[in-house]
């Protein structure tokens, strides 16, 4: 049993307001539903983020401005398929790099190495299996250039001062003329916003739910799966899509493994989630207060999404 998962789940459902962290979305099952997600017509991060990549590779590598041969450190690689096309174009413009994907699943950093193997012949790659921060330290004392990828908008799924301490220690551990890659999602029309995470077919709603079916698996708990439902809603004047868990009815559910019941009122809620969006004066504020330098802003052609380069 995962001892800080069992912690969190007890810390956030004991909570006045109860709350679930969505890193824990991702396990094996997650994963899968998190690229059906990525699939889906109105979930429009991916492909605008793809296009960014595969668009304005050249644009992206010029601006790093590294006159030596330097790493690329993915954070949270996961299936790697937006970073193709930045390593083939460094690839076939034969650039000396390392890239070094990292990624807390094992599963995920083999099945990423052998389709880049076998599609980049020539790649160097090196993967990383563990914590960011461990192996994040290791590459401040080389004098290598370091490109760090942070895409996705993942940082969106932080507090506020959560994703300044992140930034931080993440500037904290690069050397002078190391440059931060950003993905972060724009502020645009609320409509958009909402279907890309309300989506009618329930695949978000599946993810949402996996939180359950992983507690009931991994903390040998009883949640009727059925009796929960999703809901979120996207708040223009602050940025922010909020997602929940909704008990349809009064019931107590027990967690075995953390010897505990827990009381569920009618349509009381479980916080899942919270995905930020930016404009982009806020994204420059983000890159200041955390201690860098905001370089450029890659953005898709219909400005739905930024890859901000920042330097250290
Ligand atoms: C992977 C964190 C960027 O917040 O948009 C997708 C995860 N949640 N649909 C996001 C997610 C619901 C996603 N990030």
């Amino acid at each position: 049993m995962n001892k800080t998962f069992a912690k969190d789940v007890l810390e956030g459902l004991t909570a006045k307001e109860k709350h679930l962290s969505s890193k824990y979305f991702y396990d094996t099952n997650g994963s899968r539903i998190f690229q059906e997600i990525m699939n889906m017509p109105d979930y429009y991060l991916t492909d605008s983020e793809f296009e960014i990549l595969s668009l304005q590779a050249k644009q992206i590598v010029e601006a790093l401005k590294f006159d030596k041969p330097f790493n690329i450190l993915e954070l949270g690689a996961g299936d790697g398929f937006k970073t193709f096309k930045l390593l083939e174009y460094l690839v076939n413009e034969n650039i000396d790099f390392n890239y070094m994907p990292i990624d807390i699943s094992e599963e995920a950093l083999k099945m990423l190495s052998e389709k880049l193997m076998e599609r980049l012949p020539n790649l160097s790659i090196k993967p990383q299996v563990g914590d960011y921060f461990d192996i994040l330290k290791d590459m401040s004392e080389s004098n290598t250039p370091n490109l760090l990828l942070f895409l996705g908008s993942n940082i969106g799924n932080y507090l506020k001062v959560d994703a300044i301490n992140l930034l931080r220690l993440f500037n904290k551990v690069m050397n002078t003329g190391d440059k931060l890659l950003i993905g972060l999602d724009l502020r645009k029309s609320p409509i958009t916003i909402r279907k890309a995470y309300d989506d009618q077919q329930g695949i978000t709603k599946r993810f949402n739910l996996n939180l359950l079916i992983r507690i009931n698996r991994e903390l040998n708990a009883d949640f009727k799966i059925d009796d929960f439902d999703f809901y979120c809603y996207y708040d223009p004047d602050t940025g922010r899509v909020k997602s929940y868990l909704v008990s349809l009815k009064k019931q107590t559910v027990l967690i075995k493994e953390l010897n505990k019941t827990i009381e569920f009122e009618q349509n009381e809620l479980i916080w899942t989630e919270l995905s930020r969006k930016y404009s982009l004066s806020e994204v420059d504020k983000l890159a200041m207060i955390s201690g860098f330098q905001s370089k450029h802003h890659f953005l898709d052609c219909k400005h739905y999404f930024t890859d901000s380069l920042w330097e250290k």
